[in-house]
């Protein structure tokens, strides 16, 4: 253990004040109004760099090996998380997002509007996590899509057992042979800065990182620059013939296949979400997040079956 390890705050609850009756802390209300003798207390610039950089590297080293990768926090990515984060806080998570943003295209309800509409019965994992919202019948509307996202986010990322790792791509799969040899079981992912990863064209000498374990969830979305990820690579290491592509808009047929099918596709890789469309051809759903949601749950039921054999 290193030693800031013990000096962090395990219970967020013992941060929390009593409020005052204005609805702010104490000792936020004594600070307004006094800015004129204000300092922050004193720092080396050293002091930051090893208080970010100690961290990541620990981080590094102890989800070198971890129980179980999910690559891509998305909706369905980030549900996973939190299924899987609060199921078992005995196992090491790793998240490995590409973008610097996690939360993927669950900021926005659709196009540019802000509302997230969920079809029943996923308003259960919106109680879940205590998201509120409008109840209209078969369908809930989120007042923000934002809200949605950074409050699933911010439940995974306060677990002690889960380490995002952000602006990071997986750019290859780890494998072993299986047990008979034929094809691959999953061994864990390959990694790299996602600046890194889109310039393999014009810079050399970049090779990778990895990360060994049992399981995988991949969650990277349809197809695009860089959805699909795993699906893509398992076609070019011919574990799957070819994908089914992605087929056109049916949001009723679209959402209840995708939860249907989250499920392990080669021994140690499950898939969720919207990637699994190119596998299957199944369609796509538009604005609605429920079978994000929903896949997640499942793909972290499906990963815990898997690491438990
Ligand atoms: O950055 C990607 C995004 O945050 C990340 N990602 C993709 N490839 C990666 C890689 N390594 C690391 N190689 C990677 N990260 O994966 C995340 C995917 O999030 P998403 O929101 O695109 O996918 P999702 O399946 O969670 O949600 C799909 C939401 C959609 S798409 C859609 C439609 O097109 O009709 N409808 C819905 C609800």
């Amino acid at each position: 253990q290193l030693a800031f390890a013990s000096k962090k705050v395990k219970d967020a609850a013992a941060l929390v004040e009593d409020r005052t009756d204005d609805g702010l802390t104490k000792s936020l209300n004594e600070m307004m109004g006094s800015w004129d003798n204000f300092t922050f207390a004193p720092i080396r610039e050293s002091t930051v760099s090893r208080a970010m950089t100690r961290r990541y590297f620990a981080d590094l080293d102890t989800h070198a090996e971890s129980d179980i990768v999910i690559v891509g926090a998305g909706s369905c990515g980030l549900s996973a998380a939190y299924t899987l984060g609060t199921l078992r806080p005995d196992l090491r998570i790793t998240i490995i997002e590409a973008g610097v943003a996690p939360g993927g295209g669950a900021w926005l309800g659709g196009q540019l509007f802000s509302a997230m509409v969920m079809r029943k019965p996923a308003d259960v994992f919106l109680r879940e996590i205590g998201v509120p919202f409008e109840d209209e019948g078969d369908y809930v509307v989120v007042k923000h899509a934002a809200l949605f996202t950074s409050t699933v986010m911010s439940k995974v990322l306060a677990m002690d057992n889960v380490k995002m790792f952000n602006a990071t791509t997986v750019e290859d799969l780890i494998t072993r042979p299986d047990e008979d040899g034929e094809g691959v079981r999953i061994a864990g992912v390959v990694t790299n800065w996602t600046l890194v990863s889109m310039h393999h064209d014009d810079q050399s000498c970049m090779d990778p990182n990895t990360i060994n374990a049992p399981v995988i969830i991949s969650t990277t979305g349809h197809d695009g620059p860089f959805g699909a990820f795993s699906v893509k690579r398992l076609v070019s290491m011919k574990q799957l013939e070819q994908l089914g592509g992605m087929r056109g808009l049916d949001m009723q047929r679209a959402e209840d296949a995708i939860v249907k099918n989250t499920r392990e596709i080669v021994p140690g890789l499950i898939v969720g979400g919207m990637e699994l469309s190119e596998i299957d051809g199944a369609n796509r759903m538009g604005p609605t997040f429920g079978a994000m949601a929903l896949s997640g749950v499942k793909a972290a039921e499906e990963a815990l079956r898997v690491f438990d054999l």
